[in-house]
């Protein structure tokens, strides 16, 4: 019956080809259906939204279609595949991105045309899928972009939060945080696979029983949750391959408490039920530290155990030996957050499968890479023994198990260094003892990665030193990247059009390094005047925008000048105001001839505060308060504007990268792991005034310094910085702005007083005054640059062409040859 079958399939597979016809008047047709059948409007009678919401099913149509075959050809195949997990994905919108990848926009807009709608107008109506918080987990959905364009034979697991980053708005200048209720309106993106949900346990007790005569070790779990999937297809570029990314919601399990059924408490057995949907009901949004909390925990090892039970489930159709596990599966963590899928691995093996402690040990360590985000010891997450032994307890047996010859292992080599051995130990003594779950990952994976090479060379020589001493193969730097798909082609068509008519091909969207082909143009008259005009266009989308939303009128000649990013005392948003302070400062005491020298700005900031983090909060409101007081004052006209975008997030981020002329990446030097913000700005031909920190530092290997504006300490400069303490630190100008903030020149002066001293006062850990000189020079650099604008413009187009090695393509090709060991496997068309 089976042979059948698979002859039947493969008859079915040459049928589908094509099966989806793409010209007008078929899409116009398909289009209506779905108005009339899916949406269930008249074709005569329906809104944008209802527009928008039947253009999307039409597309997700061609997903499936695409996403069906490249499946069954990948389980035809069966290459080595990678699963790709993570916590947290900030995908933003779907319909534009699949539209271009598919290859199909031109018709789609041709076919909306004709019924009387305008694609961009339908596209506004999505909103963003904002699983994740930041870097971490946007560079998590470029990478599924760069997978599925290389066709790689890629998986990509998560959550699927209820509620995704909080939106953030603003009151009287204040943050407030309101739900993101994104699932309202139902979600066309993803496909709800009711019969694909596997049982995840928690808590109860471990006993030992007798098996062939050997004894084992038996989970008894007290609690099951469902966890259901939910596909969300990802179209490569100029590829028939769309990979999936399988998002795993909590249900109440059908087992669950039958008991209470057969008792009577029939209402409160419900009630109870209901609960399980709890796990997956909201992400956390602090993109700091690891809080040691139940539901946190709960939600990693919900994810991670549902997506290991389907990935063994798909080994096990074709596969009889473990022994094979590792030569078809690798997995990647990404950050520490999935890690306990490795004590998950060795509990199915060892408990389940009933393979040997060692035999296990050797899988689990050949299957797991892991890439760590973080700079600093307290960004590694640590959870509390107690709690991981009353949710896991077989989990937390497995780790002293692990830890117990890690330590035998270590003996060898460090003998009687009791110091290292405890820095080494996955499990930290002290006031709360805890797992460090960044220890169990580097016991376990085979590679290592950083970020950038200042963040790799920081794991190396200080975070995981004494790991790197023993293992230094182990460590690789795979220098983040992001789409030019989504970075370029589909936030700046006006860009894309050019590079494409100036290269010559449209081939740079699949092969980035031909960009840098437009150097060669950088200095040519007719290329500028089309520059120009391109980024002339995107500042006045900006401009409309900024209207809009905060009602100030902003000038297109002013130099846009952008800092958008996560808001935190690292990043220096703080420095940013403060030199816009002293912008407004100077310019207030100048005569009307010396007012005529000063280039104009619009200094646009945005970004959230994670919700208890009471500094960033009073960032946001300074910023607030300074712009409330710039912008109104009749001295300064257009020479200056402040601007906060409330609700950042990735679509906004598609709208103000495109119109920046200049961004701003401030990090004290050796905090930022990388960034990939900056490669955005870059590939958008937007110059950068940055430290020499994370990805700058290659950034301006690649384009030259002369093409941007560092600035600031360099990353070994800052511990000796530090050790100086407060004397000598920061600049008469320095000490006045803070002062003007103090003595309440923006009022709210209680309020800020604690925001001063930290930069001030014995404190100033990430060295504002210390850089602050430095910073005015290289914004003066950046005006004077400004004022030439054949200049400038030559400079943002050697950016452009220079953002090649930035491009997540290249990223994934680093981890498929060096930590994944994957080949390509491309659907035939
Ligand atoms: O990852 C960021 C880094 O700060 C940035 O330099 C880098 O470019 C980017 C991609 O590698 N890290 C980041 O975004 N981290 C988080 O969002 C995050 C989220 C949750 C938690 C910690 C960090 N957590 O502990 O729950």
């Amino acid at each position: 019956r089976k042979g059948g079958l698979k002859a039947k399939s493969e008859k079915m597979f040459g049928l589908m080809d094509g099966f989806l016809k793409n010209d007008s008047v078929s899409l116009q047709k398909d289009i209506l259906d779905h108005v009339e059948f899916t949406v269930a409007r008249s074709r005569f009678n329906f809104d944008d939204f209802e527009a928008y919401q039947a253009l999307a099913h039409s597309v997700r149509d061609r997903l499936i279609e695409r996403w069906h075959d490249t499946h069954q050809y990948f389980k035809k195949k069966d290459p080595k595949r990678i699963y790709f997990l993570s916590l947290e994905f900030l995908m933003g919108r779907s319909l534009t991105n699949s539209v271009i990848n598919l290859g199909i926009q031109d018709q789609y807009a041709d076919a909306l045309t004709q019924l009387g709608f305008d694609f961009e107008i339908l596209a506004e109506q999505e909103g963003d899928a904002a699983l994740g918080n930041g870097g971490l987990a946007r560079f998590a959905a470029c990478q599924m972009d760069s997978l599925a364009t290389l066709d790689y034979p890629a998986w990509g697991y998560g959550l699927r939060y209820q509620y995704g980053l909080f939106r953030q708005i603003i009151v009287d200048g204040f943050q407030h945080e309101q739900p993101d209720f994104w699932l309202n309106f139902g979600n066309p993106w993803e496909i709800e696979r009711v019969h694909v949900s596997y049982p995840v346990k928690f808590y109860g007790t471990v006993e030992e029983e007798v098996l062939n005569g050997k004894k084992c070790k038996i989970w008894i779990p007290g609690e099951s949750v469902e966890a259901v999937a939910y596909d969300n297809p990802i179209p490569g570029y100029g590829t028939r391959n769309a990979i999936n990314l399988r998002l795993w919601a909590a249900k109440p399990s059908d087992q669950y408490d039958m008991e209470s059924y057969t008792t009577g408490d029939y209402i409160n057995a419900i009630v109870n039920r209901q609960k399980a949907e709890t796990i997956s009901n909201v992400l956390y949004p602090d993109d700091r530290s690891y809080q040691g909390k139940e539901l946190r925990l709960k939600q990693q090892y919900f994810f991670v155990s549902a997506s290991l039970q389907d990935i063994i489930r798909r080994f096990k159709d074709l596969h009889k030996n473990f022994d094979e596990f590792p030569e078809k599966i690798a997995l990647q963590i990404n950050d520490t957050h999935p890690s306990i899928s490795i004590a998950e691995v060795m509990r199915v093996l060892v408990d389940e499968e009933h393979l040997d402690w060692s035999k296990a040990w050797g899988i689990a360590c050949r299957i797991f890479s892991v890439t760590i985000h973080a700079v600093q010891p307290e960004g590694l997450e640590k959870i509390p023994v107690d709690l991981l032994g009353s949710v896991l307890p077989r989990h937390l047996e497995i780790i002293y198990e692990i830890n117990f010859r890690l330590m035998e292992e270590l003996k060898k080599s460090f003998d009687q260094d009791y110091d290292r051995l405890s820095r080494m130990s996955i499990i930290e003594e002290g006031a709360v003892k805890s797992i460090r779950m960044a220890n169990l990952s580097l016991a376990c994976c085979h590679t290592v990665n950083g970020v950038s090479r200042v963040h790799l060379e920081t794991l190396k020589t200080r975070v995981f030193k004494d790991f790197y001493e023993l293992w230094p193969q182990k460590f690789q730097c795979k220098t983040n990247g992001v789409t030019q798909r989504r970075w370029i082609v589909v936030s700046n068509p006006s860009l894309c059009s050019i590079i494409s008519k100036w290269l010559g091909t449209e081939a740079w969207i699949r092969n980035v390094d031909l960009i840098a082909g437009l150097r060669e143009y950088a200095k040519d008259p007719d290329l500028h005047t089309e520059w120009k005009n391109m980024k002339k266009v995107n500042k006045m989308r900006l401009a409309e925008y900024i209207e809009t939303l905060t009602s100030v009128k902003v000038s297109l000649d002013a130099m846009f000048d952008v800092q958008i990013k996560r808001i935190h005392e690292y990043k220096r948003q703080l420095l940013n105001i403060l030199g816009i302070i002293h912008r407004y400062d100077c310019i207030k005491n100048m005569d009307e001839s010396d007012k005529r020298r000063v280039v104009p700005r619009v200094c646009i900031i945005g970004g959230k505060a994670a919700p208890g983090y009471e500094v960033a909060k009073k960032i946001i409101k300074l910023c607030h308060a300074v712009a409330d007081k710039v912008n109104s004052d009749p001295d300064i006209g257009d020479l200056l504007k402040v601007v906060f975008i409330p609700d950042y997030n990735v679509s906004v981020a598609e709208l103000v990268i495109p119109g920046s002329d200049l961004s701003q990446h401030l990090s004290t030097a050796g905090h930022e792991a990388s960034g990939t913000g900056c490669m955005k700005f870059l590939m958008n031909g937007c110059l950068l005034l940055a430290t020499a920190d994370g990805s700058a530092v290659e950034i301006a290997e690649e384009i030259g310094e002369a093409n941007m504006f560092l600035f600031g300490a360099k990353v070994d400069e800052v511990p000796a910085l530090r050790e100086k303490g407060t004397t000598l630190k920061g600049s008469l100008q320095f000490a006045r702005v803070v002062r003007m903030v103090r003595d309440g020149y923006f009022g709210f002066k209680d309020y800020f007083k604690s925001l001063c001293d930290t930069v001030e006062d014995g404190g100033d850990f990430y060295l504002l005054g210390h850089d602050f000189a430095s910073y005015l020079e290289a914004q003066a650099a950046a005006d004077r640059a400004f004022v030439d604008q054949e200049k400038w413009t030559q400079m943002s187009i050697l950016s452009t062409a220079g953002s090649g090695k930035f491009s997540s393509d290249r990223t994934i090709e680093e981890y498929a040859e060096q930590s994944w060991g994957i080949e390509p496997c491309k659907c035939p068309f």
